[in-house]
């Protein structure tokens, strides 16, 4: 991922809008440079209150009704009058550019923003439906619609390299639409401040070849493997008895609904919105430590004995 990953574009929702934002860049610095010359010449020009003190002539030059002051005034007016109009035009046209996708989106993907992570609804082909958490993905060269809304509070989903942000509202639901032109991993970010860890309310887009695609979508709307070994299995029942009432493993009694949906966990690449990386350390660490790790999130400090620890990782393990 290249650091200045909002600097560059990835699909072409996403490219209109990077090219005006260079050009409204470059105009400003144009401005600011054009204003910088004219003020050096105005206090070099002679006259004026710099060259006098130079000079030490105290006379006071009175230059009201100087028609050439008025001339410049108005000349400045129309140059300013006349950028300002055609930054408006610029941008209304890449608004109207990035409004639709170029065709009608085959795949359209519900994404629902809590404090602080983003939940990611899916429907196959067939017509099931499944959850995730935030990780997007989709297939390339597609316009993909996403429904935005929001569980709690207003957040904005934005991930520059491929689209404009969008704000994600309680009780509505917004559209907007993405594309990525080559298999890749774009960050996005809650970029609407929603609380304590907004911060920590990032996401990743994953692009994949339409084969790959469909086969993680294959893969992510199957119910979790039965525990392969007895670790797993009382990792299972430790799961059930401290994890399920806020989260879902689909095929086992976990079945919450106010977190993340935790049946595929172990195939993501990040964990609690992009916080950490998921490894097996990483997750126990989180379990045990949420609230020092995401200070004030909703996920509480989980205390285990380091046997039972053991083996809910065991288990998490398994859910790929
Ligand atoms: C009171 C509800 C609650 C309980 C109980 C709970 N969690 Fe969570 N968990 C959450 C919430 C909310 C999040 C999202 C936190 C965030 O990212 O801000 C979360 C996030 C996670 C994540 C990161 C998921 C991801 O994809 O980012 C893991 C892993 C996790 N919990 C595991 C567990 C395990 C294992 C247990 C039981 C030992 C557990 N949780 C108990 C509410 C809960
Ligand atoms: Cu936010």
């Amino acid at each position: 991922m290249p650091l200045a990953y909002f600097l560059h574009s990835a699909g072409p929702a996403a490219a209109p809008v990077r090219l005006l934002g260079w050009a409204l860049a470059a105009l400003c610095v144009g401005v600011c440079i054009a204003i910088a010359v004219l003020l050096v010449l105005a206090m070099r020009r002679p006259g004026s209150r710099v060259a006098r003190a130079r000079t030490g002539e105290h006379a006071v030059v009175d230059n009201t009704g100087d028609r050439d002051a008025h001339r410049i005034v108005a000349i400045g007016t129309a140059i300013s009058t006349v950028l300002l109009l055609g930054a408006l035009v610029a941008m209304l046209r890449v608004l109207a550019a990035v409004a639709d996708p170029p065709r009608a989106a085959a795949l359209s993907v519900r994404v629902t923003a809590y404090d602080w992570w983003w939940k990611v609804t899916y429907t196959t082909p067939s017509g099931a439906r499944f959850a995730t958490a935030n990780e997007i993905h989709l297939p390339t060269g597609e316009p993909v619609q996403i429904d935005l809304d929001s569980a709690d509070v207003i957040h904005a989903f934005w991930v520059p390299a491929l689209a404009g942000k969008t704000q994600a509202i309680p009780g509505q639901v917004n559209h907007q639409w993405l594309e990525a032109d080559h298999p890749g991993v774009w960050r996005g970010q809650c970029t609407q401040f929603c609380g304590a860890q907004h911060a920590h309310m990032a996401l990743e887009v994953v692009a994949q070849t339409p084969g790959d695609f469909a086969h993680w979508l294959d893969v992510q709307s199957r119910p979790a493997a039965p525990p392969a070994n007895a670790a797993a299995h009382h990792g299972e029942q430790i799961f059930a008895a401290q994890c399920a009432a806020c989260h879902t493993v689909r095929g086992t009694r976990a079945d919450g609904a106010q977190a993340p949906d935790l049946t595929h966990l172990a195939s993501r690449r990040l964990i609690a919105a992009g916080t950490l990386a998921n490894t097996s350390a990483n997750r126990l660490d989180w379990v045990a430590h949420a609230q020092r790790i995401k200070p004030g999130s909703l996920m509480p400090d989980v205390v285990l004995t380091p046997a039972d620890a053991h083996d809910l990782s065991a288990w998490l393990d398994t859910l790929q």
